[in-house]
């Protein structure tokens, strides 16, 4: 394979035929930055990218040329597909004894706006999901001082009992961690109730970033690191898929970004349990942490597109539209992203932070956006199996209640 972005350099606005690769030819973009040309060569040839090499990509400033090659390795999985699905967020209490400063969702017991949900209230938010022809409940909350574990255990068997058919992404690893605890069960054990209650996957949440520096200051009392990292590697041991997440843009350097996206790419060797990553971009407003700015769109693809590059084993990489716009977002699927996470419906940890996005995008626009880019919209199931909405069972109305579908 002969590569000569040198060539190249400083010919703005030029698309030439640079690389051939395997029995391919490439067309790349100018690289500007000569520092990404190693990189380049080494993304063009399926090679891993190292420490060094995730450092380098995020201190260049060439973001397009870093677009360009997350793109590649993009299209070159899922070609121009892109994800989506109907599913609907469930945060049962936002009560916590966590604390953590990254926060502005959390509340204690007594403090204004703390809420718990009662099971039935829980249970009927779902039976409308059904109805508005959700696939997905995505169930994450606070670490409540007094709920004891069986309540969540009845929650999910009553979500499953009222809708069988819908999958329950439920309980980060934190929540799982805290679980453990109070129940005074092994992690292994704990996850093999909840899978046994019903509980189908976990969504990404409370990972932030490993590194034990920054979880010192932005989420003192949660599980570690190393924590997360071993809840997530017994639950893909007992058959549950999950998500991974990094929170980025607050205290945290270039080097523990890159640190913490291998611990994951390195557990992916290990298990295959990953089914997604989703960057989340910190939302400082109403947190322990409201003094910090706002990542800016830049580091937002930026981050899209290194996470694209380094996880070279994850399949799936989200621009999840609440935490990035959906015009940022948008983008993103030129970036390295190949889903825009759901409909959603109802988001509380973000919008408690200042964000200023809607709280449920319609599905008839998630496709719009999808399409602009230039991509096919797929909806999909949590796992990643194309929905035949034509070939599913249709929801069962309510008694007395007229059929709303939202989608
Ligand atoms: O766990 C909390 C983060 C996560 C803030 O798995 C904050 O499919 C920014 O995990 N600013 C919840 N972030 C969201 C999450 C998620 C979202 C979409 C899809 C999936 C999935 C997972 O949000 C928390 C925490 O890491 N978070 N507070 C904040 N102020």
């Amino acid at each position: 394979m002969r590569i000569e972005f040198g060539a190249l350099r400083n010919t703005p606005g030029r698309s030439m035929s640079v690389a051939q690769h395997s029995e391919m030819k490439i067309s790349a973009p100018v690289i500007d930055d000569s520092r990404l040309e190693p990189i380049a060569a080494k993304v063009l040839a399926g090679e891993r990218l190292s420490l060094e090499d995730g450092v380098a990509l995020y201190r260049s400033p060439d973001l397009l040329a870093l677009g360009w090659l997350a793109n590649y390795v993009r299209e070159k999985r899922h070609g121009n597909v892109c994800y989506f699905n109907v599913n609907r967020h469930i945060n049962p209490t936002n009560v916590c004894v966590a604390h953590c400063k990254l926060c502005a969702f959390g509340r204690s017991p007594d403090a204004p706006g703390a809420y718990t949900f009662a099971l039935e209230e829980i249970w009927q938010r779902a039976e409308q999901g059904l109805r508005e022809g959700a696939t997905e409940f995505h169930l994450v909350g606070g670490l409540h001082p007094d709920l004891p574990f069986n309540y969540f255990l009845d929650l999910i068997r009553g979500l499953k009992a009222r809708c069988p058919g819908v999958h329950l992404k439920a309980f980060t690893m934190v929540e799982v961690g805290y679980f453990a605890r109070i129940s005074k069960l092994s992690i292994r054990d704990t996850l093999l109730a909840l899978k046994d209650a019903g509980v189908d996957s976990l969504p990404g949440g409370g990972a932030e970033i490993f590194n034990p520096r920054v979880r010192k200051v932005i989420c003192d009392h949660k599980v570690s690191g190393q924590q997360w990292l071993n809840i997530a590697r017994t639950a893909h041991q007992i058959g549950l898929h999950s998500n991974a997440t990094m929170l980025y843009g607050h205290i945290e350097t270039d080097e523990e970004r890159v640190e913490h996206l291998l611990a994951l790419r390195a557990l992916q060797d290990e298990t295959g349990g990953f089914v997604a990553f989703i960057p989340l971009a910190f939302h400082p407003e109403n947190t322990g942490l409201a003094h910090l700015p706002k990542p800016t769109g830049f580091t937002d693809l930026k981050t899209i597109a290194i996470s694209r590059l380094l996880l070279d084993n994850f399949d799936h990489i989200k621009a999840y539209w609440i935490m990035l716009t959906p015009r940022v977002a948008q983008v993103a699927l030129r970036f390295g992203a190949d889903d825009m996470d759901g409909t959603v419906v109802e988001e509380k940890i973000y919008h408690d932070a200042g964000a200023t996005t809607d709280q449920f995008t319609p599905r008839t626009q998630l496709e719009r956006l999808i399409r602009e880019a230039g991509r096919v919209p797929v909806e999909r199931d949590t796992l990643y199996r194309p929905i035949d909405r034509p070939k599913m069972p249709a929801p069962p109305p309510r008694p007395g209640a007229s059929l709303s579908i939202i989608v």
